[in-house]
């Protein structure tokens, strides 16, 4: 009796635990890298300063509402380092730029 009982409790635990990892990588598979969770807006600045070595750049630019933040001046890194050689201090650009809840990545500046 009390093997039938510790059975059926770890049957319940196991019948618990498996619709939360089923649930997990069905999400995965349909938002690789919690692309659900990654907020994107564009935005306008001048560049301050460029890092070809560290692949960013640092932007004085104006508010970007779509990311919750006000005008500032900081650095981002960009997602192909291949889009800083055409940039100089001081130039105005256009972004777009996403943020994953710990990071900021330029995706496009021009
Ligand atoms: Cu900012």
């Amino acid at each position: 009796m009390k093997r039938t009982i510790l059975v059926v409790s770890m049957l319940m635990l196991a019948l618990a635990a498996d619709p939360a990892r089923a649930q997990s990588s069905d999400s995965a598979s349909h938002h690789p890298g919690g692309a659900h969770d990654v907020k994107s807006g564009t935005g306008t600045g001048i560049v301050q300063k460029i890092d070809s070595d560290k692949g960013t750049v640092t932007i004085k630019h104006g508010p970007l509402p779509a990311l919750g933040m006000p005008g500032m001046t900081m650095t981002f890194p960009v997602k192909d380092r291949a889009q800083l050689a055409g940039l100089t201090p001081l130039q105005k650009v256009e972004f777009d730029l996403s943020y994953d809840g710990k990071k900021f990545l330029i995706l496009e500046i021009k």
